[in-house]
């Protein structure tokens, strides 16, 4: 099958169906690297728990080792993406359309019905998704074969995910020496979804970005990048800084939740995501939230839930074609 009959009508026209070409280096490099990035080992976050501390201050993400999923589970997840991905954009259409799954594209912003929130102000992101929440995977019972292959990894994959997100929370909770009320669910596993990302590779440079500039609304972000191919960029010192890929790690970022928790202690981090002028890149993208109704409070902030962040996000992104995010919420004299 082309490879432009699996995208969305709406992105085949940026994208040109023409072989990928290796004359240059189109925004990301096809090497693994090193990266001067924080590591934290889950297995040792005692012993880490500076580290940690100075990794969520300074950077805002760090790079996860010994994290306990099973290289063959993330190697599995990667290549079960890249099939359902290159699935006929029609036989994409017919397994996910009125299911718990989402298929979206273009933007990132989604109503909590999973309705893509667009704006005449915005470009778009050149990027195909599905938005999986997780806890309610079990109703999602799809006919095709490799669609449930890849539902009964991700089942798999989002246990290990809630977990290692509840320690990290509790580990910064500690660390900050936050007064939770302990009868309210800050970070829930229950509101923990996945978005399995992909950007087609594009050889047109003037195309724009795989994903636009942002922090994530989320307490904290899990991200897979089981692939060589690199496009994660985050804003560090004012130049963009390329995050590689490394098999086996994890990419953990903190979003405006957190930040927000910890008083602006730490640091919500700005990222975006570049277009590969070469090879289509596959990442899966974890994000955790507060449950309903429990309200964020710190000193530098109004008291806000969730909901009404995710609300005022979608208002802005409507009137503005971006979001705004964490300036909307904070005093007056800390603006
Ligand atoms: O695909 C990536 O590397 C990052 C995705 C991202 O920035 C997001 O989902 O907020």
């Amino acid at each position: 099958m082309k490879e432009l009959d699996t995208l969305p009508p709406d992105l085949r026209h940026l994208c040109h169906d023409q072989p990928p070409t290796l004359a240059h280096d189109g925004g990301g490099n096809l090497t693994q690297g090193v990266d001067p990035l924080p590591i934290i080992d889950l297995q040792n976050l005692n012993h880490d728990k500076n580290k940690l501390d100075e990794a969520c201050k300074d950077w805002g993400l760090f790079r996860l080792v010994n994290h306990g999923i099973p290289p063959t589970l993330l190697t599995q997840l990667h290549d079960q993406a890249k099939q359902v991905f290159s699935l006929s954009f029609e036989s994409k259409k017919d397994s996910f359309d009125g299911s718990i799954v989402n298929h979206f594209w273009g933007t990132p912003a989604l109503t909590s019905s999973g309705i893509g929130v667009t704006s005449d102000h915005q470009k778009t992101n050149l990027f195909e998704a599905f938005h999986v929440p997780l806890s309610q995977l079990s109703q999602f019972q799809p006919q095709h074969p490799q669609i449930e292959s890849f539902r009964v990894l991700l089942v798999e994959y989002g246990k290990h995910l809630s977990r290692i997100a509840t320690t990290l929370f509790e580990a910064m909770v500690k660390i900050l020496d936050l007064n939770l009320e302990p009868s309210k669910s800050y970070l829930s596993t229950d509101t923990g979804y996945v978005r399995v990302y992909r950007y087609p590779h594009c050889t047109n440079p003037d195309i724009g970005l795989g994903m636009e500039v942002h922090t994530d609304s989320s307490f904290l972000t899990i991200l897979n990048q089981q692939d060589s191919v690199s496009g994660l960029e985050v804003l560090r010192d004012n130049q963009w800084l390329t995050i590689n890929p490394i098999s086996n790690t994890l990419i953990v970022n903190v979003g405006d939740l957190m930040q927000a928790l910890s008083d602006d202690r730490y640091n919500s981090v700005v990222h975006r995501v570049k277009v590969n002028m070469q090879k289509e890149r596959i990442s899966i993208g974890y994000f955790v939230f507060s449950d309903d109704g429990v309200e964020i409070k710190s000193s530098k902030y109004k008291p806000f839930t969730y909901d009404q962040f995710r609300e005022q996000v979608q208002q802005d992104v409507k009137a503005f074609g971006t979001k705004i995010g964490l300036a909307r919420f904070k005093h007056a004299q800390d603006n």
